[in-house]
């Protein structure tokens, strides 16, 4: 794989603007989509496809227009005129160019790619898109939820996770996220929970963040939020990439087999590259210095080939009346059944491999919804699943204008589709018949049900339980709402406690009501004592007594995300050069890191090139956030018209100089526990930077020794050792 890093994703090189019409530019070849998604008409696979939709400019009625960079007036300087068609087409049409953002889940970014059956959910599933080798189109959207549609990556929130299956039998929408439990257990409390994570509505602030009161005021009296909440404060809630983030389905659904055999099943995404985060600091910088991070990544990494995988797998349980597991409801979307009492088996592979060609078009139009079933999946009474099988279609009415939203390109079943819906607002087909009911003679009685021959879809078999009351209540499972949080807190290596504690002691510190933070600390409390008197001597306050007796839980250690060794691909790695670089040197390792699947990054005093080598970042371009690891090939200088500041070690004089910029990107990555590695030169900028050693630090003569040593480091993400650790 030979990523092109760090350049906008459709580059052209500069031209002086034609004079003649000329045919438009080839498309990039990951933007010719299947004809279902073509967005003008242009059959696929025809040389126009993706392209602009021809050499001239018309109006929406085809008619070729000679200007559309002055308006018609009376006289040059005189007023416009209403006569002037296309100026007024021109600016209606924009006038309503924008539709409502998604009320949560406002930013995304996603991609196309295909979904590979193993074979292996055959004998619980009639699910033909699951059959061994059966390859499906797919459309996998990753979102925020909190922040605006133009809101930053790195925010620290639950990312979302949905993917559109096209399956022959009918449309699957996997609408999940990358934490596995929710914040409330019953969906009549959504409007609730958002409202209050939301921005305050007096001020409208703060934008896409759950430092502020009305979150805190929710989660510390819903204490039923407090498993996902803990998710959120650990690294899970700040993603290195999309493409490095677990996915969950989080509620309990059922797969059913050809013989109406009901399982209840847990579906889990496992990304190929591991589970990986930025720290609290970097994501703080990254909101800045790129916004875009996360889009960028994916769309990056797709276009140089780097395609993203994700095995799907399942943790299954017996359909029995009581659904639940070892005490665990598997109706309460609030926990989890730890890998390591059931584990995940893997029934497919997802593999994204086209960026979308239009964002409005594809993303932003998207529709999904946990509803769409095919035949040999169905859903479970979770209350929490239950409201949204009513929400997504009736946000969809609003978002996307009216009734007929599944027309739009992006969501169209590949299935062939014969509904008896029919009109209104954007209706684009032309239906033909009379009878667009049931029974019918005028249209000969068509359409026909299936028969079972025909694999309809056929809701599960559910008994309900004669003489059940009509209730607002929830089963007493329900009310332990410690217990998992416990979980997952004592699941975490000594560094992610640490960080677990920075995140709440960060976020209770911007509440500004006394109240709030005591009653969350009480909530901390009941969880783990010292993560409470940790957080409580960030704020300053203290520590509550646990109202809960904390009940005993073995660790679950597929919960933590150190540890274990992964593939770098797409893995970042800056090289810093001086104003003496050796250009066989830095083409050789360039070369080196790009066969091994990462992406060098060269880092310079300015831009241009070196020799034949492109310097892709400068050192005022670019901050330590960009990179996973950082090779020091030169030391460079202070701009002599620089002022220097420099600290104590690096007080020499004379040649003993580096530049400050340099020096500041190298502390940073001493302090994210980044891999550093150092040669010749190198090594004088380390020792002029802060005489950094240790763990991660990777000094050699030999470049390759250092590169082979720091890719090494690099499969673990970090030098954790170098993080302090909670303290005792
Ligand atoms: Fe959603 N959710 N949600 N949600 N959700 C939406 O649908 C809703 C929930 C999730 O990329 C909305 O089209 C209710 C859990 C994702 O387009 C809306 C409840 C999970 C996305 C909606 C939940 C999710 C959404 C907003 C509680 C993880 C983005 C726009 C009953 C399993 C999909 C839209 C995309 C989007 C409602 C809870 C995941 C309003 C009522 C739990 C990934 O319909």
């Amino acid at each position: 794989m030979t990523m092109i890093p760090g350049r906008p994703s459709s580059v052209t090189p500069p031209v002086d603007e034609p004079t003649e019409p000329i045919e438009p530019a080839d498309s990039k070849p990951d933007q010719d989509t299947p004809e279902a998604r073509t967005p003008t008409g242009i059959p696929a696979g025809t040389p126009e496809a993706g392209r602009q939709q021809g050499a001239h400019l018309t109006t929406s009625q085809g008619a070729r227009l000679r200007d559309s960079d002055h308006s018609l007036k009376a006289g040059e300087r005189g007023p416009s005129l209403l006569q002037d068609h296309h100026l007024r087409e021109k600016i209606t049409h924009f006038d309503h160019e924008r539709i409502p953002e998604r009320v949560v889940h406002a930013r995304g970014a996603a991609a196309h790619g295909v979904f590979e059956g193993y074979g292996t959910a055959e004998p619980i599933t009639m699910a033909g898109f699951l059959a061994k080798g059966k390859q499906t189109p797919v459309f996998t959207r990753f979102s925020t939820v909190l922040g605006s549609r133009g809101s930053a990556d790195t925010v620290r929130d639950t990312r979302g996770f949905a993917t559109k299956f096209y399956t022959d039998e009918g449309t699957f929408d996997l609408v999940g996220n990358n934490i596995p439990v929710f914040f409330i257990q019953d969906g009549i409390k959504f409007p609730d929970v958002v409202h209050a994570a939301k921005p305050h509505p007096d001020r409208e602030i703060p934008q896409a963040q759950s430092a502020h009161d009305t979150f805190w005021d929710f989660v510390s009296l819903h204490t039923e939020a407090q498993h996902h909440t803990i998710w959120n404060m650990s690294d899970r809630g700040i993603p290195r990439s999309f493409r490095m983030m677990e996915g969950f389905g989080v509620h309990t659904f059922r797969m059913i087999n050809a013989d109406g055999d009901s399982t209840l099943v847990k579906f889990h995404w496992k990304p190929r590259l591991g589970v990986h985060s930025v720290t609290w600091e970097e994501a703080q910088l990254i909101n800045g210095i790129d916004p875009d991070f996360h889009r960028r990544d994916l769309a990056d990494a797709i276009e140089a080939g780097g395609y993203p995988q994700w095995e799907l797998g399942i943790q299954t349980f017996p359909d029995t009346p009581e659904q639940t597991f070892q005490g665990i409801d598997l109706l309460d979307p609030t926990k989890i059944v730890p890998e390591e009492l059931v584990p995940v088996q893997p029934i497919g592979l997802l593999t994204l491999n086209k960026n979308v060609s239009n964002y409005f078009a594809e993303t932003e139009q998207v529709a999904f919804h946990p509803g769409h079933l095919p035949p040999g999946i169905d859903v479970t009474d979770d209350p929490l699943l239950q409201a949204r099988l009513f929400s997504y279609i009736d946000t969809q009415i609003t978002r996307l204008g009216g009734p007929n939203f599944n027309q739009i390109p992006i969501n169209r079943a590949h299935a062939p589709v014969n509904d008896m819906l029919r009109d209104g607002f954007h209706q684009d087909a032309v239906h033909n018949g009379v009878a667009p009911y049931k029974p019918n003679s005028l249209d000969g009685g068509c359409p026909f049900f299936a028969g079972t021959a025909d694999k309809p879809f056929v809701d599960a078999a559910v008994t309900i339980p004669d003489g059940s009351a009509k209730v607002r209540a929830q089963p007493a499972s329900f009310d332990d709402h410690f217990s998992q949080p416990r979980l997952f807190w004592q699941s975490m290596s000594p560094v992610e406690q640490q960080h677990i504690i920075g995140a709440y002691t960060f976020e209770l510190s911007k509440v500004y009501e006394q109240a709030i933070k005591e009653r969350q600390l009480i909530a901390l409390a009941n969880i783990d004592a010292t993560l409470c008197a940790e957080v409580a001597a960030g704020l300053g306050l203290g520590v509550p007594k646990a109202t809960e007796q904390p009940v005993e839980m073995s660790p679950s250690p597929a919960l933590s995300q150190v540890g274990r060794e992964w593939p770098l691909d797409g893995r970042l790695v800056g090289i810093v050069t001086d104003a003496d670089p050796d250009a066989a040197q830095l083409r050789e390792l360039r070369e080196e890191i790009s066969s091994t699947g990462m992406v060098p990054l060269i880092i310079a005093a300015h831009g241009g090139s070196i020799e034949d080598i492109p310097i892709q970042r400068t050192f005022s371009n670019t901050r330590s956030v960009e990179f996973d690891a950082v090779l020091l090939a030169g030391c460079p200088a202070p701009a002599p018209d620089a002022q220097v500041s420099r600290d104590s070690k690096a007080g020499a004089t004379g040649d003993d100089q580096l530049d400050p910029r340099v020096m500041l990107l190298i502390a940073e990555c001493f302090r994210q526990a980044k891999i550093i590695g150092a040669w010749g030169p190198g090594t004088d900028a380390l020792r002029i930077a802060g005489d950094y050693s240790g763990v991660g630090i990777v000094t050699d003569p030999a470049p390759g020794a250092v590169l082979n040593e720091v890719r090494r480091l690099l499969g673990t993400h970090r030098a954790w050792d170098r993080f302090p650790a909670v303290p005792a």
